[in-house]
């Protein structure tokens, strides 16, 4: 059966995508590899030795996950030793993890959490000293203490900048002679289009008609106060650790952005010009502001004065305080004109941005239309537009049903698409350093709870020890990274004919 089964991918594989034979070997000296988590989605122990509650805490309490909670989730805390040991025996290059602010710092100001300071000290001891593994940090994975949206409201208040930026400078000063990598943010992007304009992510502010069930919030100005706030705060930790921290400890600052690619539904001039106000609705948001100092063009025309505006200061501040981006890429979308929406009086972030976005598969598939042409043409628009900064790709993969085969072909052909991709935007210059799969083990979804899973890693939630079982692509990359015969997906396919199907 099984044996079918592979001849039927391969082939299906062969005709649908032409790949062709990549190796390790192939990116360029000191690129590395990796895999992605974050704090609330895999450590567990949500209550325990101080940590208090983030706003994500609150938003699954609330039952926004169905009944899911990160209160155990994949309980790292306790298994990191055994989690540090299963990525180096799959032989991953470097993890990229986030710190839970409320467990360093309870309530997100104040004392440190001696406890917290234990728990990231030995997990990056562990990758360090024991797996020669790279930790790269986050610093705000959706995860802000729960304290301060109650003091003062989170992100659209404007004390979270002092607030973040202590915060950041404990980190740098505790774990900076260790970590060299630091992200301020994880999807400032998507952060506050979920939180604040639809309020399907938390902090779960939104205002009708855009976003439903809310008790609060402004769609039309909280996405905008919210990314300013992300910027400002992101620019402020980074002029920090450029000041007092990088002559010593030689690491780089960084922010994420999510980012799709987008093609125009039609040939219509109408859509062309909509592809581009995705983009630049999408991650010009954040990488403008980034590169040039200001939010793009026409977002100012279509938000007007509901969008802040950076004083010179500011713009300053912000502009060049990346000495690395980092991408989370999955999916490529069409982008289709909706501009007659402008005419509307009250609009959100979404009516501002005059564009429909659609699925470029019209069938209702659980997994990700497989795009990873999307990647090499989203890094090869950053190049032209941005600059070529350096970048990571610090999150990418495939959804799947959680419990569905350990077979998990859909992600193995999704992951060799994007490396393949990746390599030939390398080749053309890009400026990428590493990438990341999204990620090590199935953990807690931020938009399904437990019913998707992109991990390389099974783990059955109704088995008391939560073992962690490796997907087929868990070997798949293993072998690609261990540089075992196997390189590309029709080589992996030979071996396991021999090693699993004969
Ligand atoms: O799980 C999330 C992650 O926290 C942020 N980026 C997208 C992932 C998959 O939805």
């Amino acid at each position: 059966m099984l044996k079918v089964s592979l001849l039927l991918c391969f082939l299906l594989i062969k005709f649908s995508s032409g790949t062709d034979n990549f190796t390790r070997d192939d990116f360029p000296p000191g690129f590395v590899f990796g895999a992605s988590s974050s704090a609330y989605q895999v450590e567990g122990a949500a209550d325990e030795d101080g940590r208090t509650p983030s706003i994500l805490d609150t938003f699954a309490h609330a039952g926004n996950f169905d009944g899911a909670t990160g209160d155990v989730a994949c309980d790292e805390y306790h298994k990191y030793k055994e989690d540090v040991k299963l990525m180096a025996d799959t032989g991953l290059e470097a993890y990229r993890f986030s710190i839970s602010w409320s467990r360093l710092i309870p309530n997100g100001k104040g004392p440190v959490n001696p406890k917290g300071v234990q728990y990231y000290n030995n997990l990056i001891d562990e990758l360090i000293s024991n797996a020669g593994i790279q930790p790269h940090v986050t610093l705000h994975h959706s995860d802000l203490p729960q304290a301060l949206e109650d003091e003062y409201g989170g992100w659209v208040g404007r004390e979270i900048v002092k607030d973040f930026t202590a915060y950041a400078d404990v980190c740098f000063k505790t774990f900076g002679d260790r970590v060299l990598y630091w992200t301020t943010m994880n999807e400032p992007n998507v952060f506050s289009l979920g939180g604040y304009d639809i309020g399907f992510l938390p902090p779960q502010r939104c205002s009708a008609p855009f976003g439903v069930n809310c008790s609060r919030g402004n769609s039309s100005v909280e996405p905008y106060i919210a990314v300013h706030h992300l910027l400002l705060s992101h620019a402020s930790a980074a002029r920090l650790y450029k000041k007092k921290y990088q002559d010593k400890q030689h690491g780089f600052v960084g922010i994420n952005v999510f980012a799709y690619w987008f093609v125009p539904l039609t040939k219509t001039i109408e859509d062309e010009l909509a592809a581009q106000r995705a983009l630049d609705f999408d991650s010009g948001w954040i990488l403008n502001p980034l590169v040039f100092g200001d939010y793009p063009d026409v977002m100012k025309k279509n938000a007007g004065s509901r969008l802040p505006a950076f004083t010179s200061l500011e713009s300053e501040s912000v502009k060049g305080s990346c000495d690395f981006l980092g991408i989370n890429y999955y999916n490529t979308l069409y982008a289709k004109d909706y501009s007659s929406v402008l005419k509307k009086e009250k609009r959100d972030f979404i009516a501002d941005s005059g564009i429909k976005i659609m699925s470029l598969q019209n069938d209702t598939t659980f997994e990700f239309p497989i795009t990873p042409w999307g990647l090499q043409r989203l890094l090869e628009y950053v190049k032209q537009n941005y600059g070529n900064p350096p970048i990571y790709i610090q999150e990418n993969g495939q959804r799947t049903r959680r419990n569905s085969s350990l077979e998990d072909w859909p992600r193995v052909k999704y992951l060799d698409g994007h490396i393949q991709n990746l390599l030939e935007a390398v080749r053309n210059g890009s400026n990428v350093r590493g990438y990341f799969i999204w990620s090590f083990l199935d953990s807690l979804e931020l938009l399904d709870g437990y019913e998707s899973g992109y991990g390389l890693y099974y783990i059955d939630l109704d088995d008391p020890d939560l073992r962690r079982q490796p997907k087929l692509s868990a070997h798949w990359y293993s072998q690609f990274l261990k540089r075992e015969n196997v390189i590309s997906l029709d080589g992996f396919i030979k071996s396991l004919s021999h090693d699993r199907v004969q």
